[in-house]
């Protein structure tokens, strides 16, 4: 594929509704302003807004391979009495090409572990979607020296064998917090992930894309993207304006 980066918005559950329709209204029309970049971006709206953003989407000309749809979670089985969750195939019947498992706040909030995402992470691959399966270490296991582990532990649980999809690293002290890891650090943990994905993922050639998120803006954009082996950002508070989103968009070209 022609597709080098991905930028990934995770809109949270921040937007309103008119807000969201017209935050991705801005996104196309920016996007298509644009030559064709070599960048696969994706943005996540909350699930009421889905329907609405993928409307919008289908009205420009861009393609899902220059702006697709993504949630930000789905339940762990196809169907049954699950009162108030989503499907992972009701996703997909919306238009949704990726979805965001195991996001710290989902981890934090909601009590997922491992174990959860990993089953998340096949209902949403059943289903067609493309899994984005956030890990990362919280600060104290950071400063304890124990980062290396805790993330064997999260690659090892929460992916199947057979995983199909991206990896975003998102150091949870990092996380809306405005503090990011240092370029040393960032380039010492890519490399260590990139070391621990083959000892678990059973394809004899792991290309599994990388992806880092945590308080990224549109000015760290580049030394972030410039990272050897990077493969993206995953993008919060600064994928709700489409300047800020469309620069790094740009930066990520
Ligand atoms: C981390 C990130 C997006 P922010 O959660 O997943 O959010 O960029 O606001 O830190």
């Amino acid at each position: 594929s022609t597709v080098s980066k991905y930028v990934i918005g995770n809109w949270k559950m921040q937007a309103r509704y008119d807000q969201g329709i017209q935050l991705a209204r801005d996104i196309a029309s920016g996007l298509a302003s644009l030559p064709p970049l070599p960048v696969q971006t994706v943005i996540c709206p909350s699930y009421t807004q889905l329907h609405g953003v993928h409307t919008v989407l289908e009205k420009d000309r861009l393609t899902p391979q220059q702006l697709a749809l993504g949630a930000q979670d789905c339940y762990p089985t196809p169907s049954g009495p699950f009162t108030g969750d989503i499907s992972a195939q009701m996703l997909a019947d919306l238009g949704v090409k990726y979805v965001i498992l195991g996001h710290s706040e989902r981890r934090q909030n909601h009590q997922e572990t491992d174990a959860i995402v990993r089953q998340k992470v096949k209902a949403a691959t059943a289903a067609g979607l493309v899994p984005v399966v956030c890990v990362g270490e919280h600060l104290t296991e950071r400063n304890e020296g124990r980062a290396a582990s805790v993330l064997a532990q999260q690659i090892e649980g929460s992916l199947t064998r057979d995983f199909k999809g991206l990896l975003a690293y998102e150091p949870v002290w990092a996380i809306g917090s405005g503090v990011m890891p240092s370029r040393k650090e960032l380039v010492h943990k890519i490399r260590l992930i990139q070391a621990l994905l083959p000892m678990h993922l059973m394809a004899d050639d792991v290309d599994t894309p990388i992806l880092y998120g945590g308080s990224v803006t549109s000015a760290q954009a580049l030394p972030i993207l410039s990272v050897p082996g990077l493969g993206g950002v995953l993008v919060g508070s600064a994928s709700l304006q489409a300047k800020s989103f469309l620069e790094i968009i740009k930066a990520a070209a």
